[in-house]
């Protein structure tokens, strides 16, 4: 199916390239599925997307979660990722001021170097945004900024009048693809939606095809359902690497994503 067509307007007004890319990659798997391969080491990684790389749109990482990090053995994920057609989405959360936030890009994970997209808190203004982008200007790539404009955890801070100036800094910032929104509750994903309007993307974390609640706080709603309220992209992580059967599991959340995209 053409992009323009699954995608509609989201496709004629969403500027920054990497959405176009997540959008075509979408079309091609018929998936919006952002797998969070919330695993403790490098091997883990690459065989998770082997496994499931078919299905998912692009790699979610923790990469100071992983105990056995060093830059070259690194490589080893891009290049899965990358054989796979997906792109790069380090979940960082920056939220210093956008010197550090330059300088965090670099350092020992490096991640302006093999990272598409970032995510970043807006609690410190918007030059944390223009610091990740410098660094990815100095390294001559294009990456793309998701603020978190909601969190699916129980008992977050992020209020209504937080998440408008959030969307304010997001709307005045090319550097900024689109928001994380909260994939558990899609009525507050929808009220988030109409706000963002058509011009940015926004990706869900907290949502499961079977279990309501996560452990420590992380709250869960229905895929489905969280793509018919606006998200354009959902984030899954133990609902695919820990499944029984993680392709399989895959499969079944490309497909519930793909069907509501259809729908909606
Ligand atoms: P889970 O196993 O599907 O619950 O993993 C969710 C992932 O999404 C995990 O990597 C979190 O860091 C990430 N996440 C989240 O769960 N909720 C949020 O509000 C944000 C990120 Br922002």
């Amino acid at each position: 199916m053409k992009a323009e067509d699954a995608w509609g307007a989201r496709w004629a007004n969403c500027a920054h390239p990497l959405s176009h890319q997540f959008m075509s990659i979408a079309c091609e798997k018929e998936s919006l599925v952002v797998l969070a391969a919330d695993l403790p080491t490098v091997e883990e990684i690459v065989q998770i997307i082997e496994d499931v790389g078919d299905h998912v749109c692009a790699l979610k990482t923790h990469v100071d979660m992983v105990e056995d990090f060093n830059l070259e053995e690194w490589g080893a994920v891009v290049d899965a990722a990358r054989s796979k057609g997906m792109l790069l989405f380090e979940d960082r959360k920056f939220a210093d001021i956008g010197r550090v936030a330059k300088t965090q890009m670099g350092g020992l994970y490096d991640i302006r170097v093999w990272s598409d997209l970032v995510t970043s808190h807006s609690v410190s203004g918007p030059d944390v945004v223009d610091g990740i982008a410098e660094a990815w200007d100095e390294v001559e790539r294009v990456g793309g900024v998701l603020l978190l404009a909601q969190m699916s955890s129980s008992g977050n801070l992020l209020e209504d009048s937080y998440t408008d100036k959030t969307l304010e800094m997001g709307t005045a910032s090319p550097h900024v693809v689109g928001y994380i929104g909260n994939g558990s509750n899609p009525s507050e994903l929808g009220i988030l939606r109409s706000k963002v309007g058509e011009g940015k993307m926004i990706w869900t974390p907290g949502v499961n095809l079977s279990s309501k609640e996560g452990v420590l706080g992380q709250r869960y709603g229905n895929p489905s359902e969280a793509v018919r309220a606006g998200s354009d992209a959902i984030i899954v992580g133990s609902g695919i690497h820990g499944a029984t059967e993680p392709m399989t599991a895959a499969r079944e959340y490309a497909s519930a994503s793909w069907v509501a995209l259809l729908e909606r």
